[in-house]
């Protein structure tokens, strides 16, 4: 019996932590505007991304090709939010990667980061 029970335990366990270690507690990109990969004609006016769970956003960046960051609006509140959407001084043609990284509701670390092409 002993055994048994200890068994539940350790199954309930793993499953609290698979639970609380990804899908749960920590905060992926669900939609990003431009998505990751874009190639686009135009300058954005802004970059949005939607983010599954809540988090506190504590550093963005936007870098271009050659590894100059690019002034965006962003401003460090370090409240719970969703929606991460700044406006980026006016972007020359070229390949740029936006960066984001914050803590999630659990305080853990978390980033993500999307790529994207200005044509003209
Ligand atoms: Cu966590």
């Amino acid at each position: 019996m002993r055994t048994f029970r200890n068994t539940i335990f350790a199954v309930g366990a793993a499953v609290a932590i698979a639970a609380s270690g990804s899908a749960f507690a920590h905060s992926k990109k669900m939609k990003a505007v431009p998505q990751d990969g874009a190639v686009l004609d135009e300058a954005p006016q802004r970059i949005e991304v939607m983010m599954t769970t809540p988090l506190r956003l504590t550093m963005v960046t936007l870098v271009g090709a050659e590894g100059g960051e690019v002034p965006t609006d962003f401003k460090l509140d370090m409240q719970l939010t969703e929606m991460l959407s700044v406006t980026p001084d006016a972007l020359a043609a070229g390949s740029y990667t936006f960066s984001w990284r914050g803590l999630s509701q659990d305080g853990h670390p978390t980033s993500g980061q999307i790529r994207f092409e200005v044509k003209r």
